[in-house]
């Protein structure tokens, strides 16, 4: 039994070691997308409604109903995301350019920042909102 429990203890101690080599938190949102987010600087704080990530890289704001998994990975991998699917629901809409204008106008944090970022140039301005209403009227990119 003695030995039993030794043997937990390493194993557990082998995981909490093992956890700290890992390079990024991921989550799986509801509607099927991975947020991933680098692990240096990471800081974790949640309320009733949200998780909030903060890292070296961003912040994100990520409401507790829409996450289905969590975990850690040394996997980058990227973000599983939509081109133009700012608010993370499946699919580009009228409502992401709403989304994103709030984000543009800092109303709205709970963006996601890989799937706004429409004209894929890094940063995220109204050049975004621009090219989301011509992927809207258009179908392509
Ligand atoms: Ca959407
Ligand atoms: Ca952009």
């Amino acid at each position: 039994m003695k030995k039993t429990i030794i043997t937990m203890l390493i194993a557990l101690v082998a995981m909490v070691a093992s956890a700290e080599t890992y390079n990024y938190l991921k989550f799986t949102k509801t509607s099927g997308t991975t947020l991933t987010y680098s692990v240096e600087g990471l800081k974790l704080t949640y309320d009733a409604s949200n998780v909030y990530v903060v890292n070296n890289e961003t912040t994100a704001t990520i409401a507790l109903a829409e996450v289905q998994d969590m975990y850690f990975s040394n996997e980058a991998g990227g973000n599983d995301f939509i081109l133009g699917d700012v608010n993370d629901d499946g699919n580009v809409s009228i409502a992401d350019v709403t989304a994103l204008i709030d984000y543009l106008l800092g109303t709205n944090d709970g963006i996601n920042l890989d799937a706004a970022d429409c004209n894929t140039d890094n940063n995220i301005s109204i050049a975004d909102v621009t090219a989301l209403i011509d992927y809207l009227l258009s179908k392509s990119w």
